[in-house]
């Protein structure tokens, strides 16, 4: 048989560990990602040390140790665990013969390769500039040769630099305005969920832990639109680069907004985090999160600690949240089964939806109450906002008006007062 495959860059990759009790698992978060971007791993290996060496990252032991591993593994490229500075990545490529790449540049790599969309690309090319920019350096002739070569003299050369810093500079703001124009036409749709009084529930979570194949789930299930509206789902790191919105429209008139997002890593790159704003703004307008965990990994802890430290960063904070164990099916526990406030279930399983939506309804609906009203005839646009906007439990016209059983979010309350009875 022919492999008509195209043979994989195999990748050396390493690291410096300044006694981080979380550094074996970033080592091999590092290795998943460089097999995401299409390489192929062949050795691994690490420094202890109490800081960073400022100009080369290791010390010169390490690196020559690095350099004859590498080099006998046919490595082409070095993968690093941090990000690195400028100077280091060009000193660490003179002295290994290899192409250096940090963990940011990996990642946006990654990111760069999976974009889709046209807000995905954008954000994506935007932070890239912004990786980029103070990155140039006087030996470099043009864009396209961002490393290494270049001996022009050191005037032209500045010259050059300043030419190249204004180029990425004017193609950041225009990027930038071409976002913004992106964005003002999702913040009029976001405005308009805004509006409304049916909830706003947000998948977070770790990058392949089954975020979308949830939300895919809970449409097959609770969607008119059913499997029509159905979200890509993948198994490989960060297949959800955008956000998709849809309605969920449960049992007895409760309906809430679900949105599922991109997935979350340890380290993501601050300018990747920046650019990915308005992709992340539903899930801060959100009432309720559903952290989606794989319970499968023997990794879940510390991509729990993950998840809590990105939406910390993206400023997410008391928004009320469910744990959701996924991917039961591959643990030997018992599913589906509520734990506490949170649950462990398997989104491939009709049985486990169902019971994720009621622990939804339960949390999200948790301070409705139940009113009894009579509404006059006349009063249409009132019947109509809570139809749209309450659970309506019974609705009986008679002469004297329109009788209501409604369960109604406490900011609409007062709104009903008058029709009590
Ligand atoms: N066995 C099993 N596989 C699952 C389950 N849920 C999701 N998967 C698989 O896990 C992989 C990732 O699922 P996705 O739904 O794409 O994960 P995600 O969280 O949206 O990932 P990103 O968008 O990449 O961040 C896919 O291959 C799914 O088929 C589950 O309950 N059981
Ligand atoms: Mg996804």
């Amino acid at each position: 048989m022919i492999d008509n495959q195209p043979k994989k860059i195999k990748a050396y990759i390493a690291g410096v560990n300044l006694n981080d009790p979380n550094f074996d698992y970033y080592m091999t978060e590092l290795a998943n990602l460089t097999e995401a971007n299409n390489m192929e791993v062949v050795g691994q290996s690490y420094q202890n040390a109490e800081s960073i060496v400022a100009g080369t990252y290791f010390g010169l032991g390490k690196i020559n140790e690095i350099k004859a591993m590498a080099h006998g593994l046919k490595a082409k490229v070095l993968v690093l665990n941090d990000e690195l500075t400028p100077v280091q990545i060009r000193n660490l490529e003179k002295l290994t013969k290899l192409r250096v790449i940090d963990r940011t540049e990996l990642i946006l790599e990654i990111f760069a390769s999976r974009a889709r969309t046209k807000q995905a690309k954008l954000q994506v090319q935007l932070a890239r500039l912004q990786y980029e920019l103070p990155r140039l350096h006087p030996s470099e002739n043009n864009l396209d040769q961002q490393r290494g070569g270049g001996y022009s003299n050191r005037g032209a050369g500045e010259s050059k630099l300043e030419l190249n810093r204004r180029t990425i500079g004017k193609q950041i703001s225009a990027i930038k305005k071409e976002l913004k124009a992106v964005a003002s036409q999702e913040e009029i749709k976001s405005a308009r969920r805004n509006q409304s009084r049916i909830p706003k529930v947000a998948l977070v979570g770790y990058t392949n832990a089954g975020k979308s194949t949830t939300m895919n789930g809970l449409l097959k299930e609770f969607s008119a639109e059913g499997t029509n509206k159905e979200v890509f789902v993948k198994n490989m790191l960060f297949a959800t680069l955008d956000t998709s919105v849809r309605r969920i429209d449960l049992k007895d008139n409760f309906s809430f907004i679900l949105s599922d997002t991109v997935g979350f890593i340890s380290k993501l790159p601050h300018n990747l985090v920046e650019s990915f704003k308005a992709t992340l703004q539903e899930t801060k307008d959100a009432d309720l999160l559903i952290n989606v965990v794989d319970a499968s990994d023997p990794n879940m802890v510390q991509m729990i600690r993950t998840t809590q430290n990105v939406l910390d960063e993206i400023g997410v904070k008391g928004i009320p949240m469910i744990t959701a164990y996924n991917k039961a099916d591959k643990t030997d526990r018992n599913y589906p089964q509520i734990e506490g406030d949170d649950i462990l279930y398997s989104a491939i399983d009709p049985k486990s939806i169902k019971m994720l939506a009621d622990l939804i309804t339960k949390r999200v609906f948790s301070n409705y109450e139940e009113f009894s009203l009579l509404l006059p005839l006349s009063a249409g646009k009132e019947l109509a906002y809570l139809h749209e906007n309450a659970q309506v439990l019974s609705e009986d016209y008679e002469d004297d008006g329109v009788h209501l059983k409604a369960n109604i979010a406490p900011d609409d309350q007062g709104r009903f007062k008058q029709y009590l009875v």
